[in-house]
């Protein structure tokens, strides 16, 4: 296979609509990675029971005590292969301009030669499974196809909890359905240029890794990973990176936003979508039990949301995905049920410890750890040994609709109609606890001024702050300004239908470096605020970052907050914030000329208000 072969197919748009065209792309990478033998995947039971078997008995997977955690599985992944890597993650548009300054860019075809190389004869020996999966209920109104081809089959297993996979999504690319397509090697042959077998490992991957997106073309192209985002395309790497250009292109958005549902005490309910940077809670937040009588709160999403302006021009959104790829780690029974319900059969675990009864166990799933495990690394562990017995980053992927407080209409071909979105952040200074903003524009403000602390959902040193714009630092697929001008275009679209914006920060931390808000469950009274806010009966006051609760409007009853602890979380410290604002200015300094004015005079806005306070 040739470069110049591989380049022209893939530039021509309609490579990727029909069927004709799918078995011309399959045979096409077959003959370039060179697999032992081609499998379509069909998703059904019979396969994925097949699949586990061979895994189970490989070494690759193994199968948790069946009566403790039915139909359940452990990956331990290397060492070096636990975590997204976004140093190694590129948008190769045409255009270095339209990649944008947050993300790392390669040219196109500079990138195709390099993969092309890598991906020559990578997958030898193994087994090239073809993976048709649909993001949002098949034939649903926001709803996409991918195919993935992958040699993983943990990877095939996974795709199966986390999307709608197998034979109906071919039937629609029969149909003539467009696909998105997305190419995946863990990079490990199993055999020599000359034809000598090797054995296989039970996590194989290569030291490098390249995760390349393609948004002209919306092609994906991940080489020497088997892990999370860096190996379920459909996740990041689809349904954020490049379903956020098409999104560009076409009018919709795709975020990394939680979608929920709420019914106050008094019957009505409300759709959230809600941004959070990685690792900042939105499992727990999406799957709250609510510590207030009376106020429910379902399950739509986690993760990821898609959204349009409807028939009735308001914003709808769908979750795209079909399960739950959770950090396993602060998971427990006290601070999300919902989620240790929804983990009691057919998991897979990855990088979890292992119990001597053959169950799992991380930190946080119970307030005592066992005495004698085997840690993430399968090696003897027990409280003494002074490392994590299971990796920070530790996950488990389970299907959506065993989740407890999933809602009714989390599939609805349609999505739900949002009444309001949230921004928050990792913040223990001077993001208040809950702000209202004046209008959409100022919400995008919040958006684009979301900051967060590392996290080791993402590779690099815990603790450190971050700005992360509208928590898409590492998963827009085009310019991060360009996306800001796009979030007020569709505000103007929606006008007066547009939901209302707030910004919150479950993290504030006091002088002694404790937390203040007790979050979790007690994140009800915030959202009882905002819904409160929604029907115009909660008092606000307007501050230069927003309106804040009026004293008394947010319920705290019964959380033993001293006054001093209000005073934390509302704080507006104009010296603080106006530091922030020059940390602001640098990161808006960034995108030169395609900064929306819109965002500079809030800025400068924001700055007037606070010299004012002084
Ligand atoms: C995730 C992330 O895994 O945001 O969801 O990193
Ligand atoms: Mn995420």
């Amino acid at each position: 296979m040739t470069d110049t072969v591989l380049t022209d197919f893939a530039t021509e748009e309609a490579a990727h609509t029909g069927r004709a065209a799918l078995d011309a792309w399959v045979a096409n990478f077959a003959a370039l990675t060179q697999p032992d033998v081609i499998l379509w995947c069909d998703g059904s039971e019979e396969e994925r029971a097949r699949l586990l078997a061979e895994m189970t008995a490989s070494g690759a997977l193994i199968a948790l005590n069946h009566d403790l955690r039915p139909d359940s599985y452990l990956a331990r992944s290397t060492p070096s292969d636990v975590a997204r890597v976004e140093d190694r993650t590129f948008i190769c548009s045409a255009d270095q301009e339209d990649a944008g300054p947050t993300n790392n860019w390669r040219a196109p075809n500079e990138m195709r030669r390099e993969l092309d190389a890598r991906f020559t004869g990578s997958m030898s020996g193994r087994t090239l499974y073809v993976v048709p999966f649909s993001m949002g209920p098949l034939g649903g109104a926001i709803s996409q196809i991918g195919v993935q081809l992958t040699d993983s089959p943990y990877v095939v297993v996974s795709t199966r909890i986390m999307t709608r996979m197998g034979r109906p999504i071919l039937h629609e690319i029969d149909a003539g359905a467009r696909w998105v397509p997305a190419l995946h090697t863990v990079g490990m042959p199993l055999c020599t240029p000359s034809g000598a077998r090797l054995p296989d490992v039970a996590w194989p991957s290569n030291e490098t890794k390249i995760i390349a997106h393609f948004p002209e073309t919306r092609e994906i192209w991940s080489y020497g990973s088997g892990y999370g985002g860096n190996a379920l395309l459909a996740k990041k790497c689809f349904a954020l990176r490049i379903a956020s250009s098409m999104a560009h292109e076409e009018g919709w958005l795709a975020e990394h936003m939680l979608l929920i549902k709420v019914t106050s005490p008094d019957g009505h309910t409300y759709h959230l979508a809600a941004a959070f940077p990685s690792a900042c809670g939105k499992t727990n937040f999406a799957m709250m039990s609510p510590t207030r009588p009376g106020w429910i709160v379902e399950t739509i999403g986690d993760d990821i949301a898609w959204l349009r302006r409807g028939e009735d021009g308001r914003l709808w959104a769908i979750n795209p995905e079909a399960g739950f790829f959770g950090v396993a780690p602060g998971t427990g029974a006290d601070t999300n049920p919902a989620a240790i319900s929804t983990i009691r059969s057919g998991t897979i675990f990855t990088n979890v410890a292992l119990t001597r009864e053959g169950d799992v166990w991380w930190e946080g799933l119970t307030p005592e750890a066992p005495r004698n495990l085997i840690d993430w690394q399968g090696k003897a562990w027990t409280p003494e040994t002074g490392t994590p017995a299971a990796h920070p980053n530790a996950r488990f992927t389970v299907a959506a609709d065993q989740c407890p407080t999933i809602s009714d209409d989390w599939d609805s071909r349609d999505g739900v109609p949002i009444d309001a979105i949230v921004f928050g952040g990792r913040r223990a200074t001077n993001v208040p606890l809950v702000a209202e903003a004046e209008d959409w524009e100022h919400g995008v403000f919040f958006g684009a001024t979301t900051s967060s602390e590392q996290t080791a959902a993402a590779e690099g040193p815990v603790g450190i702050l971050r700005h992360d714009p509208f928590a898409m630092l590492p998963f827009c697929g085009y310019n991060m300004a360009d996306h800001w001008t796009h979030w007020l275009r569709i505000g103007e679209a929606l006008g007066e239908n547009a939901p209302r914006i707030f910004r919150v920060n479950w993290f504030k931390k006091n002088a002694a470096g404790k937390y203040v808000w007790p979050g979790f469950g007690d994140n009800i009274r915030v959202v009882e605020w905002i819904v409160d806010r929604l029907q115009g009966a909660a008092a606000v006051d307007w501050t230069p970052l927003g309106g804040l609760p009026r004293t008394g409007a947010l319920d705290v009853a019964g959380l033993g907050l001293e006054d001093a602890d209000l005073v934390d979380l509302f704080d507006v410290d104009p010296e603080l914030w106006l530091a922030e604002t020059d940390q602001i200015d640098r990161l808006f300094a960034t995108f030169g000329e395609r900064l929306p004015l819109e965002m500079s005079s809030r800025l400068a806005q924001l700055r007037g208000r606070l010299e004012e306070l002084r």
